[in-house]
């Protein structure tokens, strides 16, 4: 009998059959919430209920128990098949209970008290099985995936290792190397991949319409049943016994991870609890996996990435989300086949949606569509896509050099040149061609968004999407939001940022917004230091040390030092002639040192090098700039610049929230961990500046106000804030 034709008996079998707890007098008084029984003839099916993704919380752990006990002690149950509710198995541990005192029964527990069943149990698994998730999955006896399953040990991207049971009971399931790999990675497996490791026993692709976990659950225990299999307990498998194997996975991995995962607490100590799998027995291994998961809970580092975890979801909340429905999208309009315009057209097209890009003649056109051609072929020469993907990818990309091309589009987004008379050209073309309801988005750095929606006849529609580049990889997505903007435009845009797979960040109009306001001051910071005496390597090595991947002088030599001297020039007249204004990077300007691309910058790039060199000629051009401004260089640590660098930072980011331009603290979390390099396992400038203390950064910044009082005014925010005794967290409202 084909698998399907045996679902569809068993689903039969059951609708005749089918008894509840409830019914037959068995469960009437424990029928617990978050956890519903319900008996399939000699089958006890166990459904997860805990919206919205089934996390572990305590109740859910309680009841899973009592239900585990239940079907133990009850002779007509001869199978156990575990399933959860809505669109997923279980989402793992409740992340919100961290830090918390801890409600018994632990996790760990509730798997081993499911593994010690006395009756096979099977979990059915469809959409996250995640972390915690997982090891509920691993301590049932079966396993079978539908093809939405979503498989992983995420837990080392909250700072953690899995801790209930999956750093003993993977390897010995699947292996050391593939059960590390998993853990180190974090990343989410398929039904197919995860059948392939042996992570479960089978898939279940060939379901009948309407067929569920539930009926792939029911149709093997039934099959179990009938072939009369006994429980296979997880923590029996053999998969370790080659010790030489094992122990070259374990070293291997710990190497590699040394090497990559700088500064990073979690992974080496995955690396440890697999060790232990390999030299314990599985209950001293569980006993080590405990100390361990404890040592990282108890880590400024899950605070942080849980913070970052909770801030990104909590920033994608704007309140015109709740209050409006977004237009519908099903086609896009870009102005500008440029680097930014072929990026957010990529970005757009990897979506699924069609794509009419518009530049000004055809050979600038033909470039545009190069420059998002070229995307794709890089993907085939790394063979992460096959050509017929990508035709059918570029099938979706129309060009035109006529604005008319756009009037059936339900969303525009400008990427042409940075000039407000230049935006304003495109937009009053766009107000004559668009349909009414059209969407119209600038990607405008720092303009003033209200002075292009009010040049035209329906600033309702006008918003800002501003992408980082390249806008095809980079998280980012900062939406502005100008005065007349409607609601459902901005609901229309968090929307968007979604089916780009974006993490969205509401802003408000001002000069940089929140990203680019906040980088000006605390660059300009770092400009200050290295006039004073630091060297740009040595400010480059404490920012990396900090935890970015690089500092702002290496990021300014891959940028191109042409672009902030262009910036600078044109703002030269508007500029507080009282404020600090170091010439360095003038100097290096005037020179044609724009950076990697001109082989020199900071750094010196011999033959195309992507790493640079500390150049000698620099520091001497440094050294005259100090003289010729009469200062007399003077030594700084690494944690000085650092203190400077993250006191400028958060000072910026306390007055962007204090007029609003970001909405929440989180929000200029989320900003900087997702479009400037801060270290996610940081929680971002303002949850770092809470586990500093909000008083000693208001000291630092009145320490450094001494030399430089216009510089370093304490924001309003961060006085009122030590005045309450409060911190940043107190401004976030999150769950
Ligand atoms: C762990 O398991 C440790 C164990 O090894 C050991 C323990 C002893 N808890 O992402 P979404 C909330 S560590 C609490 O937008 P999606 C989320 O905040 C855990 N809440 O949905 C949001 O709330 P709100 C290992 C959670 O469909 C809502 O659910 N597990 C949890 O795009 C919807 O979330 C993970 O790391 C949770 N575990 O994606 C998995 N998960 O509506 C983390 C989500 O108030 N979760 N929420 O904003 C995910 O990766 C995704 O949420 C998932 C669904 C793929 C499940």
């Amino acid at each position: 009998m084909s698998y399907r034709c045996f679902c569809r008996k068993l689903q039969n079998n059951v609708s005749h059959s089918e008894t509840s707890y409830k019914e037959t007098g068995l469960n009437t008084s424990a029928a617990p919430a978050f956890v519903s029984t319900r008996r399939h003839d000699d089958i006890l099916l166990v459904t997860i209920d805990n919206p919205p993704v089934n996390a572990l919380g305590v109740d859910v752990r309680r009841a899973l128990v009592e239900a585990i006990e239940t079907a133990d002690a009850d002779p007509k149950v001869l199978a156990v098949v575990l399933v959860g509710a809505g669109r997923n198995f279980l989402g793992g541990a409740d992340i919100r209970e961290f830090g918390k005192p801890p409600l018994a029964p632990a996790l760990p527990d509730v798997c081993n008290r499911i593994e010690a069943c006395s009756k096979p149990v099977v979990a059915s698994i469809h959409g996250a099985a995640l972390g915690g998730g997982l090891e509920v999955a691993l301590g049932a006896h079966y396993r079978v995936a539908l093809g939405t399953a979503k498989l992983g040990l995420p837990e080392v991207l909250l700072g953690l290792l899995p801790g209930a049971g999956g750093t003993q009971r993977t390897p010995r399931l699947i292996g050391a190397a593939a059960a590390l790999e998993l853990m180190l990675s974090g990343r989410h497996i398929g039904a197919a991949e995860a059948a392939k490791l042996g992570l479960v026993d089978r898939v279940a692709e060939r379901l009948a319409d309407g067929e569920d976990a539930a009926a792939a659950g029911l149709a093997y225990a039934r099959e179990l049943i009938q072939a009369g299999a006994a429980p296979r307990r997880t923590s029996q498998a053999a998969a370790l016994s080659d010790r030489d194997t094992t122990q070259a996975a374990i070293d291997a991995a710990r190497a590699e991870t040394s090497k990559k995962t700088r500064g990073l607490f979690s992974p080496l100590k995955i690396v440890d609890a697999v060790q232990g799998a390999l030299d314990l027995s599985f209950e001293d291994g569980l006993a080590l996996e405990r100390k361990l998961f404890i040592e990282c809970l108890d880590s400024p580092q899950r605070a942080g990435l849980v913070h970052a975890f909770f801030a990104e979801r909590e920033a994608a909340k704007a309140p015109e989300t709740r209050a409006a429905q977004p237009r519908s999208i099903g086609s896009v309009g870009i102005i500008g086949g440029g680097t930014m315009g072929a990026g957010i057209a990529v970005a757009v097209l990897d979506a699924g949606l069609p794509v009419v890009m518009i530049e000004r003649d055809e050979e600038a056109l033909a470039r545009g569509r190069a420059n998002v051609d070229k995307v794709y072929t890089g993907l085939i020469a790394k063979g992460r896509m096959k050509l017929d993907a990508k035709d059918a990818i570029m099938a979706r990309w129309s060009g035109s050099t006529a604005y008319d091309a756009l009037s059936q589009v339900d969303l525009v987004i400008e990427a042409v040149f940075e000039d407000m008379a230049v935006k304003q050209a495109v937009f009053k073309e766009l107000d004559r061609v668009c349909k009414p309801g059209a969407v119209l988005a600038t990607n405008t750095s720092y303009l003033d968004i209200d002075q292009i929606a009010a040049s035209i006849s329906r600033p309702q529609d006008v918003i800002g999407l501003h992408f980082f580049s390249p806008a095809n990889i980079m998280k980012l997505l900062e939406i502005v939001v100008p005065a007349k903007v409607a609601a459902d435009v901005v609901a229309t845009a968090f929307e968007l940022a979604k089916k780009l797979k974006k993490t969205a960040v509401r802003a408000g109009v001002c000069d940089g917004f929140i990203g680019n306001r906040v980088l000006a001051v605390y660059g300009a910071a770092a400009q200050a230091i290295m006039e004073d005496g630091a060297s740009p390597y040595q400010i480059d090595k404490a920012v990396r040390d900090f935890g970015y991947p690089m500092g702002p002088f290496q990021v300014s030599d891959l940028a191109g030092g042409d672009i902030g001297w262009a910036t600078r020039k044109r703002r030269a007249a508007t500029r507080d002639p009282q404020a600090r204004y170091v010439q360095i990077p003038d100097r290096l300007a005037e020179r044609g040192w724009f950076g990697q691309k001109t082989g020199r910058g900071y750094y010196l790039y011999p033959e195309a090098a992507r790493v640079g060199t500390p150049d000698p000629e620099v520091e001497a051009i440094i050294d005259a700039e100090r003289q010729r401004a009469g200062i007399s260089p003077k030594s700084f640590t690494d944690e000085d610049i650092v203190r400077r660098y993250l006191a400028a930072m958060v000072n910026e980011g306390a007055n962007v929230v204090h007029q609003k331009i970001a909405l929440r603290p989180l929000d200029v979390d989320v900003t900087f961990v997702h479009g400037y390099g801060f270290p996610r396992y940081r929680g971002g400038p303002m949850h770092y500046a809470d586990t500093v203390g909000l008083e000693k950064i208001l000291a630092d910044i009145q320490e450094f106000a001494k030399e430089d009082p216009l510089f370093w005014q304490p924001s309003p925010l961060l006085l009122e804030l030590v005045a309450r005794g409060a911190n940043f967290a107190s401004l976030n409202h999150t769950k």
